[in-house]
Parts: C-alpha cells; sequence; structure tokens
C-alpha cells in the first residue's frame, strides 16, 4: 500500500487526509503545529464541516489515518499548507514560508525520482517552478500544482465530485498527478502545465469576485435611484444571457478576497478591473455602515432615543461558522463601537473572542436590524416577523430565493 503525507491540515489538508485513506492509500497528516495534532489524536475535534467528524473517527478506526508532528518518508506528499497574504503596509505580497519549509521538509526526509509531490495550496504563477529547483538532478522527484476547488460548508461532496486540474513541472509529473487523482475522484481530471494549473486556481476566484463586485457595484447604483438591487437582479436575470450574482455586505472568506491579489501584485499594470473589483467589494461595509447611520439619524429625530439595533450575522457566508475576513463581523465591530445599544446574533457562534454575541431573547427586542447573513437558521416566523414589522436593513437578500 502506497503511502501519503498530507502536508498542513487545515480546512483543505485535513478533510483530504480523511478522505484519501478512504482508497488503497496509508494516509499520514502532518503539521508543525503540535497541539493540533495532540488533539486529532485524542479526537478532539474543533469542526463543524458536515460529515468531516464523523468520516475522521471512521477512518482513524481503519488504521489507515494517523496524524504526526514529525515528517516520515512517504510515496506521495500532497502540500496543503497555508500561503497568506502580508497584510502588513497593504502591500498584499505573498507569503510563501509555509510552502518553502514545507518543501524543504520534503527534501529532508528523502525523495527519489519515483516520489510524487502535490501542491494544493494557492500560489503566485511559476511558483512550482521555481521550488523545485531545491531539488538536486539526482534525485529529483515528481512536482505538480493541482489545486484544491472545494466549497467550504460541501467540502466533502466537492473533494469527490469536482474536475479537478492538474499540471506538471514536466510529463511524468503531470502524468503521475493525472493517474493519482483520478484514483480518487469520480469526477474528470484535465492535464496541463504547473503555470497554467496556478492561474487557473486564481481566475477561478478572481472570477467570482469580480462578477460579486459588479453585483454590489449594482446594488450601490440601485441605493442612488431608491430602487431593490435584489428585485432588479432577479428581473435582469430573466434574460437568457445575463446572470448576476448577489450583492452582499462585502466579500470574505480566505480565498475570493484573497486570491485575485496574486495576480494583481504579480502583474501590476494588466490587472486593473481585478484591482478595481478587490476596492468596490473591501469599501461595501463602509456603505452598510453609511446606510445604518441614515436610520440611526433618522430614529433617534423620530423617537428622541437611541435605538436597539440588532446584528443578525457574523460569518462570512451562510451556514458556516468561519468569520474569516468576515466583511458582517468588520461591520459589527464598528457599529458596537459607534453606538450604544447594539446587540449581535449568530446561531452559528457560542463563544467568539473578538465580539460579544447576545442570547436570542435579547435580538429579538431591538427596533432596527441589520440582516447581514442569511443563514438558513434564520428562514423561520420570528425572523421573519422582525422583517415585515421592524426597521431593516437587508444586505444578504434575506426575503428572496437564493440567486447563487
Ligand atoms: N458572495 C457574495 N455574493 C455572491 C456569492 C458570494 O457576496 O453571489 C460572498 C460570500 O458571502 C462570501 C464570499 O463571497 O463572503 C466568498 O464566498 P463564496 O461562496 O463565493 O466562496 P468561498 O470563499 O467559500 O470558496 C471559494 C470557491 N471558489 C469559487 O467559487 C470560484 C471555492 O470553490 C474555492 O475552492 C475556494 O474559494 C478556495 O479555497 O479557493
Amino acid at each position: 500500500m502506497k503511502k501519503i503525507s498530507i502536508l498542513g491540515l487545515g480546512y483543505i489538508g485535513l478533510p483530504s487526509s480523511a478522505y484519501y485513506s478512504k482508497f488503497n492509500f496509508h494516509v499520514s497528516g502532518f503539521d508543525i503545529n503540535k497541539k493540533h495534532i495532540h488533539n486529532l489524536n485524542a479526537s478532539n475535534f474543533d469542526i463543524t464541516e458536515p460529515g468531516l467528524k464523523s468520516l475522521l473517527k471512521k477512518q482513524i478506526k481503519t488504521k489507515k489515518l494517523e496524524f504526526k508532528d514529525k515528517l516520515y518518508k512517504s510515496d506521495i506528499y500532497v502540500v496543503c499548507v497555508p500561503t497568506p497574504l502580508k497584510k502588513k503596509n497593504r502591500t498584499y505580497d505573498p507569503d510563501l514560508s509555509f510552502l518553502k519549509e514545507a518543501i524543504k521538509s520534503i527534501k529532508k526526509v528523502g525523495v527519489t525520482d519515483e516520489t510524487l509531490i502535490l501542491i494544493e495550496s494557492t500560489c503566485p504563477v511559476g511558483t512550482t517552478e521555481k521550488i523545485s529547483k531545491i531539488f538536486s538532478v539526482n534525485n529529483f522527484p515528481m512536482i505538480a500544482y493541482c489545486p484544491e476547488r472545494v466549497l467550504p460548508g460541501n467540502l466533502l461532496k466537492e473533494l469527490a465530485s469536482n474536475e479537478r486540474v492538474v499540471g506538471g513541472i514536466n510529463d511524468a509529473s503531470t502524468e503521475a498527478a493525472y493517474r493519482f487523482y483520478t484514483k480518487v475522484i469520480d469526477s474528470k481530471v484535465h492535464k496541463t502545465d504547473s503555470k497554467t494549473a496556478e492561474m487557473c486556481k486564481l481566475v477561478e476566484n478572481s472570477f467570482r469576485d469580480t462578477n460579486i463586485a459588479f453585483a454590489n457595484e449594482i446594488s450601490l447604483l440601485s441605493d442612488k435611484v431608491g430602487i431593490n438591487p435584489y428585485e432588479l437582479i432577479q428581473l435582469a436575470n430573466k434574460h437568457p444571457r445575463v446572470n448576476i450574482l448577489e450583492p452582499g455586505p462585502g466579500v470574505g472568506g480566505h480565498c475570493i478576497a484573497v486570491d485575485p491579489w496574486f495576480l494583481i501584485n504579480g502583474f501590476k499594470n494588466t490587472s486593473k478591473l481585478l484591482q478595481t473589483s478587490r476596492e468596490v467589494n473591501d469599501l461595501k461595509p463602509n456603505f452598510v455602515l453609511k446606510k445604518l447611520n441614515e436610520q440611526v439619524i433618522a430614529f433617534k429625530n423620530k423617537y428622541a432615543k437611541e435605538p436597539k439595533i440588532g446584528i443578525l450575522g457574523i460569518s462570512f457566508k451562510p451556514d458556516i461558522d468561519d468569520i474569516r475576513e468576515s466583511p458582517s463581523l468588520d461591520i459589527a465591530l464598528k457599529a458596537s463601537k459607534k453606538y450604544k445599544n447594539v446587540y449581535v446574533f449568530d446561531p452559528h457562534q457560542k463563544n467568539n473572542k473578538e465580539i460579544d454575541v447576545c442570547k436570542e431573547k435579547d435580538i429579538l427586542k431591538c427596533d432596527l436590524f441589520l440582516f447581514l447573513v442569511n443563514h438558513t437558521y434564520f428562514q423561520n416566523s420570528k425572523y421573519l416577523g422582525i422583517y415585515q414589522k421592524k426597521i431593516i436593513l437587508d444586505f444578504c437578500n434575506f426575503n428572496k430565493t437564493r440567486n447563487r
């Protein structure tokens, strides 16, 4: 049985380790965070991804899945470490230190020309070729870039069903990557070179960011003429060749709001549309706060008192607890600082470290509501009642069917 090591047990590496161990492989999950490894080995999972906890438990029992704080020699290495952006001074340069360390640690345990290294982390174009240079010509492994495409919240299903793109630094690497993914996924695997595969990942997420920016700009224009953007978009989408996404409070998460920067930074004069899209999406929370302020002033003028403000949802998108880069959390934090009576409620947040999340009974007493995240939980008579009877600002299409 071939041995696989997964490097980096985050939101891609951890489910991938469990998933790959369902096939004819022995999988060893490796992470530099010893505490994380300890927790995984103690079955102490802090996970909300549907189905993941039970899959992990099941696969650990088969003894084909284990977690280690040391990297061991393997036939295949799947690299899923983070490649964050350096936000210092807002330069948004990619930090490839984790990736470089991961590749160095693979070199240290020893590779041959039979070893296969699959890089799934998001990278600037050309990274796979560059990092391959650290291996000596005598022991040169096969290396391919194979971007992940899974959607948080639907991850285990998409790991199996999404088509994949694999791009090796040479034909042997592409073929080996192709053989691996065709064994473990139920969908097509497309072969290309490493640069095209790297760019493909960045283009996919930039496409979504730009399309959301279009929707967000439409919402700003709608506000100028006093119409409902969601109704407008629903009607425009009746055209057979129009399919506008949904405006929201901004774009969050660790991918869509981040990945376009890999292209913008790499090709400054040729990525104006991407940069503008980022700006449009990043400015949306300010617009939400401006609209909130208008309502607060109107309330104070009418009732001669401060309104109780209820903020519904702080995660970066519906039905998950992930708050990374969340525009809703940003709005909630800023509103809590500016106004006296702000209540924040999110059914997916229990003990949030960044903001106090109130009890549901308290939120129901508010006067003015900001609907920020369209959690399925909110689709009940309590919140429909609020929507109809109270002062509301809807930035998540609460009252309409989803259009994603
Ligand atoms: N959003 C809108 N309007 C929309 C759709 C989304 O404002 O119509 C917002 C969401 O509320 C959220 C943000 O965009 O704040 C991103 O959410 P998302 O559902 O678009 O994407 P992610 O970040 O959860 O996952 C994306 C996916 N990429 C694409 O759809 C092209 C996923 O397939 C990738 O694997 C993932 O990025 C990644 O890891 O790169």
